[in-house]
């Protein structure tokens, strides 16, 4: 299993599989979802749309996958992070469980290589530190299970985030 920690924007990845750090609706937003929509171009968005009219979206804690368009990467899993909302209401459980639904997802996919970004932890408010500790003890929970993933990217926008994430896995670099 190899381990990169990257700044960067995520919808530039030449990866197997994006994970897009989405809203229940799958109807697009700013942030990462933003970029991606916007790299992507109209299809990943139909493709959500359609979902959502299907199964009426995603909740939160869990992922769904789509083609990705224009990118270079072959999937976006499409994963619903919590609204912080001070931390005594599951957040936690439900970023961890989101993180876990991607690696599932990615796992049944038989994607080689996903790249994250630090989910929930811009317009939803995760404090970067908690979230950091909550993706670190997930992953390295999900680690050993993994069949069909051989490298995990994690894709920074600030350095705050990149910096905690170097240090988390420097065991793992
Ligand atoms: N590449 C990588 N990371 C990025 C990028 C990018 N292009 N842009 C922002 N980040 P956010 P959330 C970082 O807000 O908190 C959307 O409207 C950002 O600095 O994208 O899970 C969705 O539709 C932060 O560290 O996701 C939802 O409604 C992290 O990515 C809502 O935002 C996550 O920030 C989800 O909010």
């Amino acid at each position: 299993m190899k381990i990169e920690v990257v700044m960067g924007n995520i919808a530039q990845e030449k990866i197997h599989a994006i994970v897009n750090a989405a809203n229940s609706s799958l109807m697009g937003g700013g942030g990462v979802d933003g970029a991606i929509q916007k790299a992507a171009g109209p299809q990943v968005l139909d493709e959500c749309r359609a979902i959502s009219l299907s199964r009426g979206g995603c909740p939160t804690g869990q992922a769904v996958f789509t083609g990705a368009g224009n990118l270079a990467a072959k999937y976006v899993i499409h994963a619903v992070g919590p609204v912080w909302k001070g931390g005594s209401k599951g957040e936690d459980d439900l970023l961890a469980s989101a993180y876990r639904s991607a690696f599932k997802i990615g796992e049944e996919l038989r994607v080689k290589s996903i790249a994250f970004p630090n989910i929930s932890t811009g317009i939803y408010g995760f404090p970067p530190v908690r979230a950091a500790q909550v993706v670190d003890r997930t992953v390295h929970e999900i680690l050993s299970a993994l069949r069909s993933i051989e490298y995990i990217r994690f894709v920074c926008f600030e350095e705050e985030n990149y910096n905690l994430y170097l240090q988390l896995f420097q065991n793992d670099l």
